[in-house]
């Protein structure tokens, strides 16, 4: 597939590689058109399914992870294309099934549709830059890709609130202090600093990295003790695994593991 919204390139030294996506609109602040939406989609499950790649890092440009959807398109709509079209649920959460780790980092704007993009993302970095917001209300309308849903789940209903009711655009350092991103890091270095995280993950055992993903975002979705349990019942499956026998045979004779492969 011939992308024209997004560049798509294979980063890393290691066995396993990091597949690195950035959003390409730049005249319209990356805004997330269907186009946009449909190569992102291709570009998460192509590189999901390619073995040599251990996680993906979703970036923007400088001045724009993304400003939102796309807001001409938006102002087509009525009720029923809208509802026909299946506008935002046809293809706004590829990105939900991905098995590997996938990595959000953010400079400049991070606001409505990418906002919430973003929090589809597994683990968020930001540039000193990044600013984040569901702007929606201004618009008068709502946000439909999870952001009512998901931004109390990352910064608790308090912070959630004051975002969604007033429209206000929250800084890098607040996003880090509510837990929406995992660390600030200043702009110049952002994607260095992203790529070495990511490079750090593709090193440790594909089967178990995949896993510790999908246990983590279900901590989201069932209830605490249903989670340990299921969790317990995989750390028990884990010890049929080679990279079980590998990673602590390695740490016993003090070398480097060398994990099977999948
Ligand atoms: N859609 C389309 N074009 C956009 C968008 C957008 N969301 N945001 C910015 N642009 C365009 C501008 O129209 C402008 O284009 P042009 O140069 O042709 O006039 C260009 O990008 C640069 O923008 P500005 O000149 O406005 O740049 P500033 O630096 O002055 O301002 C802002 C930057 C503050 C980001 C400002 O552009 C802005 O407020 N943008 C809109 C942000 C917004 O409201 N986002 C929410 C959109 S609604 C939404 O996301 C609902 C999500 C639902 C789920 C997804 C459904 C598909």
């Amino acid at each position: 597939m011939n992308y024209e919204c997004i560049l798509v390139e294979t980063v890393g030294a290691g066995a396993r590689k990091t597949g690195l996506i950035r959003l390409n609109r730049p005249k319209a602040l990356n805004a997330l058109s269907d186009p946009l939406m449909d190569e992102l989609g291709h570009a998460l499950k192509a590189f999901d399914a390619d073995e040599g790649i251990g996680c993906i890092v979703l970036t923007g440009s400088e001045k724009a992870f993304a400003a939102g959807a796309d807001i001409p398109t938006l102002m087509q709509h009525d009720f029923m294309s809208a509802f026909n079209s299946q506008l935002i649920s046809k293809n706004w959460e590829h990105i939900l099934q991905v098995r590997k780790p996938v990595l959000g980092a953010v400079q400049g704007f991070c606001l409505g549709g990418g906002c919430e993009l973003a929090m589809m993302c597994d683990v968020l970095y930001a540039a000193d830059t990044a600013k984040f917001g569901q702007p929606e209300i201004k618009l008068g309308v709502i946000p439909g890709g999870g952001g009512t849903q998901r931004l109390p789940r990352w910064v608790g209903k308090s912070k959630a609130m004051d975002l969604l009711l007033t429209g206000r655009m929250m800084g890098a350092e607040e996003a880090e202090r509510s837990g929406l991103v995992a660390r600030v890091i200043p702009a110049a270095e952002l994607m260095d600093e992203v790529l070495k995280a990511a490079e750090t993950i593709n090193g440790y055992a594909a089967p178990v990295v995949a896993l510790m993903k999908q246990l983590t975002n279900q901590a989201f979705e069932v209830p605490l003790t249903q989670g340990v349990q299921i969790e317990r019942g995989m750390f028990h499956a884990v010890f049929g695994t080679a990279n079980q026998k590998e990673g602590m045979d390695a740490f016993l004779n003090k070398r480097a593991p060398n994990w099977p492969q999948p």
